[in-house]
């Protein structure tokens, strides 16, 4: 019998009782967000793939873009010295809902009165004082409606950083755990789960629509100027996707490519990659805007890879960005 056979007998035989010191693989907590363990472990961040190399992988696209992509540079070793909890989706619309009627918080988009943004067939970029892909801030567009159906298994958006660290202090208080937005170290590592490549599947980006909600040939007619940079392929969704609708990563995450940007803890420093500390590191110490990552329903497949990196001011509230919850914990 060959050692590894014996091994995985030896497992199967033990009691259940054995096995009970081990940490659990996901928990699920009291607005019904399931978590799964992600192991400590060490990783190459960022990217610094030639933007020669780029474009070649990407040909539709001008080449002044991939100069634009030199903050994911210098790749970098981080160690991620202690194991964490992270949502295994998105935060969904109606795990937020039960977050605002629970607690009482009003999200900054209705707190200032200038709402957010959405989504309206008959809102012409083109004509519009912004150029912004979406009308607003418009007092109509919130969390509750971003312009397009959302069923409460979509991810939330419209949400700002501030509304989403509000989420994460009442979460901790309320539990007696620690809840927070994972950084920007931890985000990208679960995201990679493994991988070095430009996505969990590979470098493809033709194959993005297998993992991830992003923008497909069912969103293109919709925004025609940015044809060239729809996925061919149709992803099943022109909006948000119902969370946990594509493939989950190596880590049992899913929608870590597309669906909805998600919020980060860090600050932006474009330059932070050549000082960051190898052991778990949290970003600059101060900044003017908040990093968020993964892309999203609306993202060409340029900007949902892995080390890409995108961000706000924290008050900032749009139709394309929501988040993902970290619990600390062994
Ligand atoms: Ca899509
Ligand atoms: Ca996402």
């Amino acid at each position: 019998m060959r050692p590894c056979t014996a091994l995985v007998l030896l497992c199967a035989l033990l009691p259940a009782a054995a096995l009970a010191a081990e940490p659990p693989v996901q928990f699920e907590n009291s607005l019904g967000m399931t978590f799964v363990r992600v192991p400590a472990g060490t990783f190459q961040m960022g990217s610094d793939e030639a933007p020669d190399t780029l474009a070649a992988a990407y040909p539709q696209y001008p080449a002044d873009r991939f100069a634009q992509l030199f903050d994911e540079a210098p790749v970098h070793t981080v160690r991620i010295t202690r194991p964490f909890y992270l949502e295994r989706t998105e935060v969904t619309v109606g795990q937020f809902r039960r977050f605002i009627e629970a607690s009482g918080y009003v999200p900054e988009s209705e707190a200032d009165g200038t709402g957010g943004y959405g989504y309206n067939a008959a809102y012409d970029p083109e004509k519009s004082q912004s150029g912004d892909a979406f009308e607003g801030r418009d007092r109509r567009y919130s969390w509750r409606n971003p312009g397009f159906a959302q069923g409460d298994d979509h991810p939330v958006v419209n949400i700002s950083w501030n509304d989403a660290t509000a989420l994460a202090r009442w979460l901790t208080q309320k539990e007696g755990r620690v809840y927070r937005l994972p950084t920007e170290a931890e985000w990208e590592y679960a995201c990679r789960a493994g991988t070095r490549t430009r996505y969990q599947n590979g470098d493809d980006p033709a194959a993005m629509p297998d993992v991830g909600n992003g923008f497909d040939a069912d969103a293109q007619p919709l925004w025609p100027k940015w044809q060239p940079y729809a996925s061919v392929r149709h992803d099943g969704n022109t909006f948000t996707a119902p969370v946990a609708s594509y493939s989950p990563n190596a880590f049992g995450l899913y929608d870590m490519h597309g669906n909805a940007w998600e919020w980060v803890a860090d600050w932006y420093g474009e330059d932070y990659y050549a000082r960051s500390p190898v052991d778990d590191p949290q970003g600059p110490a101060t900044g003017n805007v908040r990093v968020r990552r993964g892309g999203s329903w609306h993202t060409w497949a340029l900007y949902t890879r892995s080390s890409y990196r995108n961000w706000n001011t924290q008050e900032t509230r749009y139709p394309l960005v929501g988040l993902r919850l970290l619990s600390e914990g062994d």
